[in-house]
């Protein structure tokens, strides 16, 4: 039985949480107190940040995206990476730059000055990627799409980050919210 040290409000939490429903996964899940973090988290994991997940008792595994990579070699059934080892590249290079969307999003969050723009800047690179292909990672669904979809969720609903400018990313953002995974969270961000 697979652990997952988890926080409702962790955009890095939800990625683990995505994998996890896509593939179907039974999970023990520990809820950890962003505001007053236990000392015991510090043995999972010395930054003493979420997400983590352990397997049985020992060896604690950190980090959304290598959790993420993880799991999809843990749990092969269904694939969320595509079989060329190119288009993996594709992927892992998505999610490697996540930043592209999380730096904007975390600037509005604090308030910058000119933050407004530099998301909305972000997003229509993210639209015009979407205009030429299906999902963030190519031609199908996978960890690139899981990778990012909770800044895309949290800016719309939690921001109001209005996304009928963004046509393709309003699009791929219905396509995926009705996958059951994708649903839950929205569900999630709703009560935060
Ligand atoms: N690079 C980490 C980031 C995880 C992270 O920043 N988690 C936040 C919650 S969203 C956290 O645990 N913050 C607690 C803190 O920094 O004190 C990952 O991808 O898992």
């Amino acid at each position: 039985m697979i652990t997952l040290y988890d926080a409702p409000r962790c955009p890095y939490c939800a990625r683990v949480r995505i994998v996890l429903a896509e593939k179907g996964v039974e999970v023990d899940v520990v809820e950890v107190d962003l505001s007053d973090r236990p000392a015991w988290i510090y043995e999972k994991n010395p930054t003493g940040r979420v997400p983590v997940v352990e397997e049985g008792e020992g060896r604690p595994l950190p980090e959304s995206a290598v959790i993420m990579e993880f799991l999809e070699e843990r749990y092969p059934d269904p694939p969320l990476l595509p079989a060329d080892p190119a288009d993996r590249g594709a992927v892992r290079l998505r999610i490697f730059r996540d930043h592209d969307l999380t730096d904007p999003y975390y600037a509005v969050r604090r308030g910058e000055t000119g933050s407004a723009e530099q998301l909305d800047a972000a997003l229509a690179r993210f639209d015009s990627l979407l205009g030429e292909q299906a999902y963030l990672g190519g031609a199908e669904y996978g960890l690139a799409d899981i990778a990012l979809v909770p800044w895309f969720l949290r800016a719309r609903d939690m921001l109001g980050v209005d996304l009928d400018g963004f046509p393709a990313v309003a699009d791929w953002l219905a396509r995926l919210e009705e996958r059951p995974a994708i649903a839950a969270e929205v569900g999630i961000v709703a009560a935060l």
